[in-house]
């Protein structure tokens, strides 16, 4: 990265991350390289299209296709700064294990190309170390350069962290908007990435260390899942009390220093039910309130897959609506969604009694192949279905009045519906949470 020239950028990993992050940056007029093992990626995106759904990318990729500069291709290419947005999953051995393979494959496609002066930012979710674990392999496959941290002389290029914190439905804002953590492998390192980042983020960019970074990005994630296993916690308690949880919360969080988040099916998406694992398996002796909370979510999800399997047995003969499959409102992302397990594990026991209500789904996941349970519209279920069971606050499920759902029994998992009624009588009305 020379002077005041904007860099050649390649980011590896065309996701849910690394596309926006890649348009982003070729709209600050950097030529930018999207690189992808997705032959099928790679065509949508030189067509100017996208892959998947975010508000306002397909507008901004047309856009900065067209003026040339974002391309996508399945082949590394030299360039000024890499940026690596790959997964970062567990591996398959069922013990939360990190699985930082992607990683490290997309660092040696990086280390083939590598030049003086390039900078090599890794922004996946990662283990702490796994930063300094790239900057060895990248120096075992090129003995030529001289890489930070290995040398007394100034380093030949700069590896950094610096993880993305942005929210699905909210990604463009977030990615320009948000602060930064940017941690070198060495403080030269960090403020060459610096340099890079203020080129399209306009949030504070704050430097540290490669592994102090990488654990801030866990942190922050631990941080959530503790806070909604404390409202999940919380609803287990009032369901064994008889209290309404919603009820309980909005009242205490009236005081001036309490802010308790909400109440769900559990907790989903690739984040948030992912990372916690990360700093239990580099410390799992001293990890016992993260290691409960991400139990206690899972718990929740079971705890409601048994209350509203109790609801449909009580009402035999009655179709019943799931209403919502993804992980959290107002978004297409079924992936890890506690939703779509309750909603598969109904449709298993219950077959055709069983409708699904998705208005961002136009087919049913394959694990309901085979069940007899069909997706219909909110106004089909709202009419047909007797048991409404809520797994996800999509904006369009809040929206529904007293009216059209006063006759059905209730189970609102999410608190949308406050106004639903709550008879002692008919403790099955309105489960709580
Ligand atoms: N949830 C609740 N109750 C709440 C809030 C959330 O049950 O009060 C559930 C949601 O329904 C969902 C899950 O938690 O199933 C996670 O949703 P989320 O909105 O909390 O977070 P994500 O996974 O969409 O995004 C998170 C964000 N992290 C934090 O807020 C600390 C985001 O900033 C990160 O960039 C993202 O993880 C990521 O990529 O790591």
């Amino acid at each position: 990265m020379q002077g005041d020239t904007k860099p050649t950028v390649c980011v590896i990993g065309l996701g849910y991350i690394g596309l926006p992050t890649a348009a982003i940056i070729a709209r600050a007029n950097c030529r930018v390289t999207g690189i992808d093992v997705s032959d099928h990626v790679v065509d949508t995106i030189n067509r100017g299209e996208i892959h998947i759904e975010e508000v306002d990318l397909d507008g901004l990729v047309r856009g900065v296709v067209q003026r040339g500069l974002l391309r996508a291709s399945t082949q590394i290419v030299p360039a000024d700064v890499f940026v690596i947005a790959v997964p970062t999953p567990f591996a398959k051995d069922g013990q939360h294990t990190p699985d930082v393979s992607y990683v490290m494959a997309a660092a040696t496609e990086v280390a083939g190309v590598l030049k003086k002066g390039d900078c090599v930012i890794l922004e996946s979710t990662s283990p702490v170390g796994t930063t300094e674990a790239m900057r060895d392999l990248i120096a075992g496959l090129r003995p030529d350069l001289k890489l930070p941290g290995k040398t007394t002389d100034t380093p030949d290029v700069a590896i950094s962290y610096c993880p993305e914190r942005v929210l699905p439905g909210r990604i463009l804002e977030e990615l320009t908007h948000n602060d930064r953590s940017i941690g070198g492998i060495t403080p030269r390192c960090a403020r060459k990435a610096l340099a890079f980042y203020k080129l399209f983020v306009r949030g504070t960019c704050v430097t540290t260390d490669a592994r102090s970074a990488e654990m801030t990005k866990l942190v922050e994630n631990s941080f959530r899942d503790v806070n909604i296993a404390f409202a999940n916690e919380l609803s287990m308690i009032a369901d064994t009390m008889g209290l309404d949880v919603w009820e309980v919360i909005r009242l205490a969080n009236r005081h001036p220093r309490v802010n308790i988040l909400q109440p769900g099916p559990g907790v989903g998406g690739h984040c948030i039910a992912v990372d916690p694992w990360f700093i239990v398996h580099g410390a799992p002796e001293q990890s016992r309130i993260i290691r409960a909370a991400r139990e206690i979510n899972d718990a929740k999800m079971h705890h409601v897959l048994a209350r509203a399997t109790a609801l449909i047995e009580a009402n035999p003969g009655v179709p019943v609506a799931c209403m919502g499959l993804a992980f959290k409102a107002n978004i297409d992302d079924f992936r890890e969604s506690p939703a779509r397990y309750v909603a598969a594990s109904l449709a298993r026991e219950f077959g055709e009694r069983v409708n699904v209500v998705e208005p961002y789904a136009t087919a049913l996941p394959k694990e309901f192949d085979g069940t007899g349970a069909e997706l219909v519209d909110l106004d089909t279920a709202l009419e047909t279905c007797g048991v409404l069971i809520v797994l996800v606050d999509h904006d369009v499920f809040r929206v529904v009045p007293l009216e059209e759902r006063a006759s059905a029994v209730v189970y609102d998992t999410r608190g949308i519906w406050p106004d639903s009624s709550m008879e002692p009588s008919k403790p099955g009305l309105r489960l709580a949470s």
